[in-house]
């Protein structure tokens, strides 16, 4: 991951942000932007994979460890405190390019070694200028920030601001158009990803070779995964990692992966469909309402309305169509408003999606799904909605609706009667080993609708079942 923007780009988006603290009334001090530093797995040379920190990509680009920036907020500079590797290092990784050189990539002309970041602090400090952070989703780093400021790690949680937490949401939930070319690059490779399965998954399968697959997809493409891979045959486990299973026919498969492309932006698809050639008769009837419940969700997306609305919509949308199978029974809207359905739908109907697969989440996900006014639901089902707020232009989500049948929950309801008025649980025995289904796709906010992200990719039951036949 060496992709860079020009480097107008990291200035322009640095200064906009000092623009919007100083709107916020934040006039002076420093912002401590710390990069990611490597991770040890079982000893300090065997690291996980690199991954940058995201704030760090959107306003400084550049894919290297170890590195701070501080933005003064009086005067809108930035300096790029970084190390030059030595000889030794670089017998190990291989010529490298300098700092300064780096830098400029970043539009920073201010490069200065590690070790004088904490004399920027003390002048600040001494000026009586407030230092300003974003919150640690590492220990390490903050600890790393602490050792390279002179603050202690106390110090840095106090710094975490508000503000500034807002004023970046404010910016990085609004895609560029630059950046909108990336998610399309994204989601493109994590359809081919889902498509390389279903054209190729087989009775005898394990969940490994399953995953296996989507990865090479991936890093065929000069991809790595945004988030570890779900290909389960129990999609009803709605996190589900294991891939201990043998797929046979009649299963259903769900594949919930998507692709981290070179610049750091990520795709999130969930398709889900039978290893046999059909699916079966109930399933079908499932699926179709899936289908059914997505197009009413989407339908209902524009800008200006707030995404709980959407899925209360897919709800509704889902409530009445369980009722005309027999599942549910009584008013649907009742129902919803009650929050019945949730034994059927648990999750949200999506999330936002940018650098990170759930954006920004590393900043809050209330202050990003939610915004300052509005407050979490804790209704079963509504209290894991990750986006809540209203819709804006530029904005790029998934949409994510899923039926599922999880037989402890079934029980555990049924035991208490719970909602008995809205669900018919000698219909529901029929039902209850049937597994789950999502269906998933990324999907951009335009100043008069939305629009999916991606190639044609066509997840009716007919075109599905045409990809399998064709297995
Ligand atoms: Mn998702």
């Amino acid at each position: 991951m060496s992709f860079m923007f020009e480097p107008a780009v990291y200035q322009e988006r640095r200064s906009c942000l000092v623009e919007r603290l100083q709107r916020a009334g934040v006039t002076s001090g420093i912002v401590l932007f710390p990069s990611n530093g490597e991770s040890p797995i079982n000893y300090p040379d065997n690291c996980y994979p690199f991954r940058q920190d995201s704030n760090w990509l959107y306003f400084v680009g550049l894919n290297v460890p170890d590195m701070l920036l501080v933005l003064d907020l009086s005067d809108g500079k930035s300096t790029l405190f970084a190390n030059d590797i030595t000889m030794d290092d670089m017998i190990w990784t291989g010529p490298m390019e300098s700092v300064a050189d780096l830098a400029r990539k970043s539009g920073i002309t201010d490069v200065r070694p590690l070790n004088a970041a904490s004399i920027r602090v003390e002048v600040a400090i001494a000026r009586r200028e407030p230092v300003y952070c974003l919150p640690f989703y590492r220990t390490e780093t903050k600890e790393r920030l602490s050792r390279l400021s002179g603050l202690s790690p106390r110090q840095l949680e106090e710094s975490i601001s508000a503000e500034l937490i807002d004023a970046v949401i404010s910016m990085r939930e609004i895609k560029e158009p630059r950046e909108i070319a990336e998610l399309e690059k994204a989601v493109a490779v994590s359809e081919a990803m889902h498509q390389a399965l279903l054209r190729q998954i087989r009775p005898g399968w394990t969940g490994y070779e399953a995953a296996a697959l989507v990865q090479y997809e991936a890093q065929k493409h000069g991809c790595g995964l945004s988030f570890a891979t779900i290909a389960t045959n129990h999609g009803e486990t709605l996190h589900n990692h294991s891939y201990d299973y043998v797929a046979k026919d009649g299963d259903l498969v769900l594949l919930d992966a998507g692709a981290e492309v070179e610049s750091g932006y990520a795709g999130d698809l969930t398709t889900t469909f039978p290893v046999g050639k059909c699916f079966d008769s109930r399933q079908a009837q499932i699926y179709d309402l899936l289908c059914k419940v997505f197009l009413d969700a989407t339908s209902a997306l524009a800008p200006g309305k707030k995404f709980i609305d959407v899925h209360r919509t897919a709800c509704l949308s889902l409530a009445r169509g369980l009722k005309e199978i027999g599942i549910m029974k009584g008013d649907p809207s009742m129902a919803v408003e009650r929050g019945a359905h949730a034994l059927f739908f648990p999750h949200g109907l999506g999330h936002m999606i940018g650098l990170d697969v759930h954006d920004m989440e590393g900043l809050g996900e209330d202050r990003v799904g939610y915004g300052k006014t509005m407050h979490r639901s804790e209704q079963f089902g509504l209290s894991s909605l990750r986006l809540a707020k209203e819709l804006k232009a530029g904005m790029v989500h998934s949409m994510e609706p899923g039926i599922y049948f999880i037989p402890g929950l079934i029980e555990k309801w049924e035991r208490g009667n719970a909602f008995d008025e809205f669900i018919d649980y000698n219909e529901l025995r029929r039902w209850k080993d049937l597994g789950g289904m999502r269906m998933e796709e990324d999907w951009l906010m335009t100043p008069t609708g939305a629009r999916r992200l991606g190639p044609a990719f066509d997840k009716s039951r007919k075109a599905i079942e045409n990809w399998r036949s064709q297995a």
